[in-house]
């Protein structure tokens, strides 16, 4: 990417009061946690968009934890990169200068909060959160492995066959029901608040960043034409071009961990 339109990139944003920012899966691909459309996005012989489904619950709800697991059990030696640190910095900066700033989200590993962010919205929800099927209720889950019976288990191999576990292996929750990952799957509905509170950022910022996502996943992409709509200008961080590229002023090609720091630098 050329430093001129780092140069013009940095000065849009520098007259931006109210910064968004939205982010996918690409922004923590410099931490060593695979995309979802990119290579790493496969386990076993399953996409992500085949277990991250309410079908794949319902049929086989073993499996889809197996996956889950898995996915927690990866993040243990994962740690922020230089752009969330550079996100978070930022984020800190335009506090004290009392300008509004926030961070959306389509990833669930948690890194952003890791590195500092506070004004996270979780658009999918988190790895680290579980919700009963039972009774509803939500807390925050840390353990790795889920369950006993989960020890060991997550091989990523595309050979590999899963054990097949059985109900008496999954999470159970105090009322006795079953617990599933607190994530958005496929199909289902985001949260209203987390919905209103990004439209609402989108629709009121002077800048939205768009960093390390493919843009093909809906509510979350409509945010960026939301945000055009609303007047902002609009700069995306990726190594390729998506289909938001279309709607973006300053399009900054390179890893986010590189783009970031330069761009969000005092
Ligand atoms: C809903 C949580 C309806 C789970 C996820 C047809 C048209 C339009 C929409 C649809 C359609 N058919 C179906 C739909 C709806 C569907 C959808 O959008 N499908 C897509 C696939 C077409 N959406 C839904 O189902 C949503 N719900 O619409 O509900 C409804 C309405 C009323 C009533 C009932 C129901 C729910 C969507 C949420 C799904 N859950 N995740 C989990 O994580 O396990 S989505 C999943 O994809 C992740 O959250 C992920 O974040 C998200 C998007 O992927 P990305 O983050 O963009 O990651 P990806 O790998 O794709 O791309 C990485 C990018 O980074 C690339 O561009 C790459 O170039 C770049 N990159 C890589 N390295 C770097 C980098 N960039 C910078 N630096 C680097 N180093
Ligand atoms: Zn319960």
């Amino acid at each position: 990417m050329t430093t001129t339109a780092m140069g013009e990139a940095r000065a849009a944003l520098s007259g931006a009061r109210r910064v968004a920012v939205l982010t996918g899966a690409g922004i923590s691909a410099e931490s060593g946690v695979p995309t979802f459309r990119g290579a790493g996005g496969l386990w076993r012989r399953f996409s992500a968009l085949d277990l991250a489904t309410p079908e794949a619950w319902a049929d086989d709800p073993g499996l889809v934890w197996e996956f889950y697991d898995y996915r927690r059990r990866v993040m243990a030696d994962k740690a922020p990169n230089a752009g969330h640190q550079a996100l978070a910095a930022f984020e800190a900066r335009l506090a004290e200068a009392g300008r509004p700033f926030t961070l959306v989200t389509q990833n669930v590993d948690g890194l952003h909060e890791v590195a500092g962010s506070s004004r996270v919205v979780h658009l999918h929800g988190s790895l680290w959160r579980v919700r009963c099927v039972g009774c509803g209720r939500e807390s925050e889950n840390r353990d790795v492995p889920i369950t006993p019976a989960y020890e060991g288990a997550g091989d990523p191999g595309a050979d590999v066959v899963g054990r097949g576990f059985g109900p008496e292996d999954l999470p159970r929750c105090g009322c006795g029901g079953v617990v599933r990952p607190a994530v958005v799957w496929f199909g289902e509905s985001l949260r209203d608040e987390d919905l209103r509170a990004a439209f609402t950022a989108a629709a009121e910022c002077d800048a939205l960043l768009v960093v390390g996502t493919s843009a093909v996943v809906y509510p979350a992409a409509g945010l960026v034409p939301h945000a055009k709509r609303g007047g902002a200008v609009v700069i995306e961080v990726n190594l390729e071009e998506t289909p938001a590229t279309a709607w973006v002023d300053h399009h900054l090609t390179g890893p986010s961990g590189e783009v970031l720091p330069e761009l969000l630098a005092p």
